[in-house]
């Protein structure tokens, strides 16, 4: 749903302004620094970044679903390294509050969180569990007026710059299930709460990971997310359908700089005496890309408007999640191949991009999850 065609387009007009004369120019240097420059860091916060989907009443631009798709295809056309700092604010660092927080937990935490003041985190896999979410260790134990958390999450992303940590633990030891889980706010500097050193990864610099360690971590009662038990694996799960459509938009922007970079690049190369963007063997990957993008695209904007609607679309999140995410790969993989040895080179943004968008099929829940929630929505719809 878009509230005001007008109003979204001018937001639209300054992001790709934005993406265009601030973020792309900076890509080398966050690549080289591993971070993400501090004056690129307030002017995302100037233009309301960390709140594109909180709601407005706690400081957010309060966009809808398909409002903020929108916004992600363009914010995307760069590293993914920016994006990363404000998608957890906008997503699955503060959904958990946004969706089942009690009134007191969202006036606490949201405004700060839209203001970019605090960087909030979602830490739900650990060294033994992750695909598989529901068996996870960490525990919370009632003393009290604190829960006592135990336990470690690893790959938690902006882990290293959070203020804020939705986690996720097991309040009921003798219920193994999704059940005996309940989700937290834990705020950065608990007692209790130590980080790991950051993970060196094959691509995405500037986006930090790293693990969560809590150790008799008192965090108050009052913490516990819409101050119920045995909720959190539903809490978790909600999150992750809101996150799997963002994120889908967030690998079509992507895939539409690559193709940029690989038609531009076809259109200066020349071979043979011609430009190599003239023979059909390029033009059938240029061509190929195109298509799956629009199809992904067209995908995200059909679900965005669904859950807008009200429908639920973990199914149709899934299926854009799975579907976008090994687009993008197949469109990486055609835009270093149209590049030829140029590709390889680390001068070129297509080789960064190429590592950059390996995890894309990964994190969020990696393709074979995504294909076990949808064959297991078919299979309940089937028999209802
Ligand atoms: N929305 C609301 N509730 C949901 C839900 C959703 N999308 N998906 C599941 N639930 C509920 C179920 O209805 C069930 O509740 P009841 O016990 O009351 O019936 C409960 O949660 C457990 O569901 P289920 O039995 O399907 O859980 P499983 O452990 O079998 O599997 C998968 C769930 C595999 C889908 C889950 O573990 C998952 O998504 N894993 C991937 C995690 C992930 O994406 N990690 C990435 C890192 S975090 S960024």
């Amino acid at each position: 749903m878009i509230r005001d065609r007008e109003t979204l387009d001018l937001l639209i007009d300054t992001v790709r302004r934005f993406v265009r004369e601030r973020l792309i120019p900076n890509e080398h240097r966050v690549a080289d620094e591993d971070a993400i420059p501090e004056e690129i860091v307030a002017e995302m916060r100037e233009l309301g970044l960390f709140g594109l989907s909180l709601p407005e009443a706690y400081g957010g631009l309060g966009l809808t679903m398909e409002e903020e798709v929108s916004v992600a295809f363009e914010l995307a056309r760069t590293s993914p390294a920016f994006r990363s700092l404000i998608g957890t604010n906008n997503g699955i660092g503060s959904q958990g509050i946004v969706i089942d927080g009690t009134d007191a937990q969202k006036e606490r935490w949201l405004p700060r969180l839209a203001r970019g003041e605090l960087i909030g985190s979602f830490a739900l896999t650990e060294p033994g569990s992750g695909s598989d979410a529901g068996p996870l260790s960490t525990t919370a134990r009632r003393e009290g007026d604190v829960y006592v958390l135990d336990g470690t999450k690893r790959y938690i992303t902006n882990a290293p710059e959070a203020g804020i940590f939705t986690v996720m633990a097991r309040t009921d030891p003798a219920d193994k299930s999704a059940g005996g889980i309940s989700a937290f706010v834990v705020e950065r500097g608990t007692p209790g709460l130590t980080l790991g050193t950051p993970d060196r990864k094959m691509g995405q610099r500037g986006a930090h990971t790293c693990d969560v360690v809590f150790e008799r971590c008192r965090v108050p009662a009052d913490n516990l997310i819409g101050g119920r038990e045995g909720v959190g694996f539903k809490t978790a799960m909600k999150v992750l359908d809101k996150g799997r459509l963002h994120i889908a938009a967030v690998f079509v922007g992507a895939s539409e700089r690559m193709l940029d970079d690989a038609l531009r690049y076809a259109l200066e190369r020349k071979q043979f005496g011609r430009p190599i963007a003239e023979f059909q063997l390029i033009q059938a990957m240029l061509a190929d890309s195109r298509a799956e993008i629009y199809a992904s695209r067209s995908m995200v904007v059909d679900a965005a408007r669904r859950r807008d609607a009200g429908e639920d679309v973990a199914m149709e999140a899934a299926c854009c999640k799975l579907f976008a995410s090994e687009m993008c790969g197949r469109v990486a993989d055609r835009a270093v191949q149209i590049h030829g040895g140029a590709g390889y080179i680390a001068d070129y943004a297509i080789e960064r991009f190429f590592r950059d968008v390996r995890l894309f099929r990964i994190y969020e829940g990696t393709s074979q999850i995504q294909q076990l929630v949808i064959a297991r929505a078919m299979i309940r719809r089937a028999s209802e």
